[in-house]
């Protein structure tokens, strides 16, 4: 039997933000994670780090291998009718946004806690959820030796993901669900090759949407939309080579760079969102209360931005003696969670090919990026919401 303050279920970057945050504000926790340390270290995932993401590390002092490593970038493409059309993210909103990947943030994090001293217990099983109804919740499972293990406290972040064991133990009676599937997944490859363009390029195109994005000046990100229903073997790496080329191809001859695939996997895409993301002293915060579809790059920086409003919350909450920001905190990220959720199912709807839609489904794609690509007040709509809204201002 342990006790501490907070106890925190998965080392993702909604756990190990808070527990970091938590630490700085001096409240006590403990974060639990069912993989290894050298597994969430190499998953890789998002790469797009909007501004106050950025801003938010680095005021936490785990910000200095971003600021090295890190590419900021002033603008991205919008490549249709096989050409390009600059979206100039900094000219329109004074902000960027920063490519560095999520499993180098996770690296960094947990850096920083191993330099303090701080509590993560990598590789537990059997994680359930006690008297979270209560005010001494209790968190039980089995560590990474085989023993069984109880931590008792005062209030329980949720930060396990999409398929955690938080949000299922809260009755389902008190939850919302608010969902939508896409008819379409993402395959992503890493590939040993520079960046075959500076910015990121976001393509729509008959044959289905494509992604240029990257790591670093060696390493190329690149996706493609597949069915959701196709298994990873059916991609060999000629055929996705094939078809990225087929559809990043323009009217000037661009030529994607090709190299060895590193990492290859398919990803489906949904939205999804439960409300409220709290019951009784469980407070859920990131991909484990809401999941967008990846093309607005949103679902990082979303988990990030409920773990600064929730470590907020429960520092009134615990060392304050004052409840009214911990009973705000749903309604306090919910408006944020829901314009991302817009933005990221509009981008989406813009740049997929729909295959259930008509020509006429189709003449509204190319109208909307017409006017996006042409229109400032459309453009700067898109930038604004992809360099992120203040975390206040949502
Ligand atoms: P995570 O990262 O899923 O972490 C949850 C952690 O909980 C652990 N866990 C458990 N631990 C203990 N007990 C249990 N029972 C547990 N069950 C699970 C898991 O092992 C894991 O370590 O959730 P978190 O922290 O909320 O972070 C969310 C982000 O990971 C996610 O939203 C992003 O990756 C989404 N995303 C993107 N977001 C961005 O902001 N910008 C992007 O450019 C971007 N690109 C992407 C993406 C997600 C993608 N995929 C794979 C869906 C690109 C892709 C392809
Ligand atoms: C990535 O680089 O992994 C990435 C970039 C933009 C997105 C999603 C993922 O919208």
């Amino acid at each position: 039997m342990t006790d501490t303050r907070v106890g925190i279920v998965g080392a993702g970057p909604a756990g190990l933000v808070l527990s970091y945050l938590l630490h700085l504000q001096g409240v006590e926790a403990v974060v639990l994670e069912a993989r290894s340390r050298s597994h969430i270290e190499q998953r890789v995932r998002a790469g797009v780090c909007e501004q106050p993401t950025v801003e938010l590390l680095r005021e936490i002092g785990v910000g200095a291998r971003m600021e090295a490593l890190g590419m900021p970038h002033h603008g991205l493409s919008l490549r249709f009718d096989g050409a390009d059309h600059r979206i100039d993210l900094t000219g329109l909103t004074g902000r960027c946004i920063t490519v560095y990947g999520q499993q180098e943030i996770v690296k960094d994090l947990i850096a920083a806690h191993e330099e303090k001293g701080l509590p993560i217990e990598f590789g537990v099983s059997d994680v359930a959820l006690h008297d979270v109804d209560g005010d001494r919740p209790r968190v039980s499972y089995t560590d990474a030796d085989g023993h069984a293990r109880e931590l008792r406290c005062e209030a329980i972040a949720g930060c396990d993901g999409f398929h955690g064991v938080s949000r299922p133990s809260i009755p389902e009676r008190a939850l919302t669900t608010f969902e939508r599937h896409y008819p379409f997944a993402w395959l992503g490859i890493l590939a040993r090759t520079p960046p075959s363009h500076s910015e990121l390029i976001y393509t729509h195109h008959e044959r289905g949407f494509a992604l240029h994005s990257m790591r670093s000046p060696e390493i190329t990100r690149l996706y493609l939309q597949v069915d959701p229903d196709d298994p990873v073997d059916d991609w060999p790496d000629d055929r996705v080579w094939s078809e990225l080329q087929q559809r990043l191809a323009t009217g000037d001859g661009f030529r994607l760079r090709e190299g060895p695939v590193l990492e290859k996997s398919i990803a489906p895409m949904r939205s999804f969102v439960v409300e409220p993301m709290q019951y009784g002293r469980l407070f859920l915060a990131g991909d484990a209360a809401h999941i967008v579809p990846p093309t607005g790059a949103k679902g990082m920086n979303l988990a990030i931005a409920d773990v600064r409003h929730l470590a907020r919350a429960l520092k009134a909450l615990l060392r304050d003696g004052d409840p009214a920001p911990a009973a705000a905190y749903s309604d306090t990220c919910l408006s944020r969670v829901w314009r991302a959720e817009h933005f990221s199912w509009y981008m989406t709807s813009m740049l997929h090919t729909d295959p259930a839609t008509d020509a006429f489904g189709r003449r509204l794609q190319l109208s909307q990026l017409r006017y996006t690509a042409s229109s400032r007040s459309a453009a700067t709509s898109l930038a604004e919401n992809y360099v992120g809204l203040p975390f206040e201002g949502a």
